[in-house]
């Protein structure tokens, strides 16, 4: 499996300096090299860049949209080259509005996508019913077919269709959505587990009845969106809206080893990381090095150890 990372220093989709760190952070953390180690090609397509919209006025309640359209435009192009080059994609943001490129170019190249989108927020408000303005908190409700009489249309959003049907949606750590947000996903029938799952069935179960789900809706590529503010802020702290109580580490990297050993992982999505956001650098730490580690997990890195296929003990 070769892997292709394009880093998207982006954090105009929500008001937290800082998030824009991320994809450097996550490589000088060693992503790259780790890969390697493990067996894995690893191309680094770098960061890209992005316009500035000086006169960006809020549309509605939304904030930054041009920004937002134009960004997600160019990383939607992005990943499309990378996935026709044959590779699978990591995207290293940057906040979770990236995810509306990512997914959609995505599935420009592949087809029909199963999304898995770790989060503790559904991020499925539509430009109405958000009450923060913030478009990290809206890139599902733009991917969904079935939203799509909800969002009214937004300058540089020309380009997007909707490419994404909810019942091809599984959600996993979910403990802070908004009244309307939780309508939608109730009128969609959307599978989620919520954190309240995750403690009424281990994440073992979620995961075995999440891949049951995926294979009965026919086995396509997954794109896995993996917001960091998923994983408890004890662990990831250095994230812009942190939730308490959530998932644990291990419950993460078990997401991370079930989603790789269905084989269908075609796209990963690693976002939120944010280092002015922490209370001290050893937070900063364990924030970047908890995203590295979900990556490898990704990747092929088995808690129980792994060996190359050709090694033989001296
Ligand atoms: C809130 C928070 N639901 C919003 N969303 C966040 O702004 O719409 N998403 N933090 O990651
Ligand atoms: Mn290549
Ligand atoms: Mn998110
Ligand atoms: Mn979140």
């Amino acid at each position: 499996p070769t892997v292709g990372i394009i880093g998207a220093p982006f954090s105009k989709g929500q008001p937290r300096g800082g998030v824009e760190k991320g994809p450097d952070l996550i490589r000088t953390a060693g992503l790259l090299q780790k890969l390697q180690e493990q067996g894995c090609e690893a191309k680094d397509y770098g960061n890209l860049t992005f316009d500035e919209f000086p006169d960006d006025e809020p549309v509605g309640q939304v904030k930054n949209v041009r920004a937002v359209g134009s960004a997600n435009q160019r990383l939607s192009e992005a990943v499309k080259a990378v996935k026709k080059d044959g590779h699978t994609t990591v995207m290293l943001g940057g906040d979770h509005s990236l995810a509306i490129g990512s997914i959609h170019g995505h599935s420009a190249a592949v087809g029909q996508l199963s999304v898995v989108w770790v989060d503790a927020h559904a991020d499925i408000n539509t430009p109405l019913t958000t009450t923060t303005g913030n478009m990290h908190g809206q890139p599902v409700s733009f991917l969904l077919h079935e939203l799509q009489s909800k969002v009214p249309a937004l300058p540089n959003f020309s380009w997007l269709k909707p490419c994404l049907s909810a019942r091809d949606l599984v959600y996993i750590g979910l403990r802070d959505v908004d009244p309307g947000e939780h309508y939608f996903l109730k009128f969609l029938g959307v599978k989620v587990f919520s954190m309240t799952e995750v403690d009424r069935l281990g994440i073992g179960k979620v995961m075995e009845e999440t891949c049951d789900y995926l294979c009965t809706r026919g086995n396509n590529p997954i794109h896995l969106s993996y917001d960091v503010d998923a994983i408890d802020p004890t662990v990831t702290p250095a994230t812009g809206t942190p939730v308490v109580g959530g998932l644990t580490y291990r419950d993460g990297i078990y997401i991370t080893e079930q989603i790789r050993h269905t084989g269908l992982l075609s796209a990963v999505d690693m976002v939120e990381v944010n280092p002015l956001r922490a209370q001290t650098e050893e937070g900063v730490r364990s924030t970047v090095s908890t995203a590295v580690d979900l990556l490898l997990g990704c990747f092929g890195r088995l808690r129980e150890g792994n060996h190359p296929q050709d090694y033989v003990p001296p």
